[in-house]
């Protein structure tokens, strides 16, 4: 990691105390009179990722001023609970929805609802589909994101060896979108020597992708990797290498919290993991959904504000995109721990 690319990722990290002392479930803020409120309705709560994007999301709030976030959640990550929250939301009558969609198209009429009352729709991490919000906020490049887990675990690998996928839910469109982009990498010949054998379902709770990880090395007596595109899947999968020892026969890789994979990068399960800050996701999340509350235009081709972290570009149906994803390994967990 050079070193500019290091004071970027620290940029927000006034983050870093304000991470850990973060609660987990966060109440409803007493309103100031006039604020305008943003709902942060995210898959399910207990999800540390997400807690760490609702405090960008309030330190953009404090930056902006006059706005006060609700960060809020079902306790399952499915779209049928995550409706009810975004419907009680609209009750509520909240000026913004920031949300991460347990389901693309399931959400759509309750996106379409929030709108004929006039409250402004965007979706950040996992999408919506188009015509359920006004704009999705990628953290990254999805072709990027996928080639970079498949690259990881060949790295680690030396391209030789069973490989499967460990994703959170089947309906959740960002890990769906980044398993489409690691299969178009996984064409290029130098993958030849290293097969995707399976793809399971770990629904982004702890016990079941810790279930479906025994599963797949028992069903897969060859099994060398695992990439795992969630921060609840990669956790969960490189604790049943651990415990099952299996350390040093087989690999997970993915999209994990160094804070939550530093034990299983030093002690050997994982070798190299990637993510963005999820601090800077929930906070240029919001500066967008500020510029929407001002009328700011979000047709393509429109520049929305990201706050310290720049501007965005509203491509096709109307998708923006953050950043890049950063590459953690032995060399730099512990440092980045300290923060998310
Ligand atoms: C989990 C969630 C989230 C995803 C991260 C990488 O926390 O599934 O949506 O973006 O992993």
């Amino acid at each position: 990691m050079t070193t500019t690319t290091r004071r970027n990722l620290f940029k927000l990290a006034g983050g870093a105390a304000f991470v850990a002392a973060a609660p987990a479930i966060l109440t409803m803020p007493v309103r100031a009179a006039g604020n305008r409120r943003i709902a942060m309705i995210v898959k399910n709560l207990g999800n540390s990722y997400f807690d760490a994007c609702a405090n960008g999301a309030k330190q953009a709030a404090g930056e902006i001023g006059g706005i006060d976030i609700i960060y809020t959640a079902s306790a399952k990550p499915t779209a049928e609970d995550q409706i009810a929250v975004i419907d009680a939301q609209i009750a509520q009558k909240v000026d913004g929805i920031i949300v991460s969609a347990n389901d693309a198209d399931a959400l759509v009429p309750v996106g379409k609802k929030a709108a004929q009352r006039g409250i402004k729709v965007m979706s950040f991490d996992s999408a919506i589909a188009p015509a359920g919000r006004l704009v999705h906020l990628s953290a990254s490049s999805t072709p990027l994101i996928g080639a970079k887990q498949v690259q990881m675990i060949a790295k680690t690998l030396g391209g030789k060896g069973e490989v499967a996928i460990l994703s959170a839910a089947s309906t959740m469109t960002n890990q769906n979108s980044w398993i489409e982009a690691m299969k178009e990498e996984w064409k290029k010949p130098e993958y030849k020597d290293m097969p995707l054998v399976a793809t399971v379902y770990g629904d982004d709770q702890d016990d079941k992708s810790y279930r479906e990880m025994q599963g797949l090395i028992k069903s897969h007596p060859n099994l060398k990797g695992v990439i795992s595109p969630t921060t609840i899947g990669i956790r969960s999968g490189a604790k049943a290498i651990v415990d099952g020892d299996l350390v040093g026969k087989v690999f997970i890789t993915g999209l994990g919290l160094p804070s939550e994979m530093k034990d299983y990068v030093l002690k050997g399960a994982c070798d190299t993991f990637a993510i963005w800050n999820p601090v800077e996701y929930g906070y240029s999340s919001t500066f967008i959904m500020n510029d929407i509350l001002n009328g700011k235009p979000t047709s393509e081709g429109s520049k929305l504000s990201m706050g310290k972290k720049g501007e965005t570009t509203v491509g096709k149906d109307g998708e923006c995109i953050m950043g890049e994803p950063f590459v953690f390994d032995k060399s730099n967990v512990e440092e980045f721990a300290k923060i998310f």
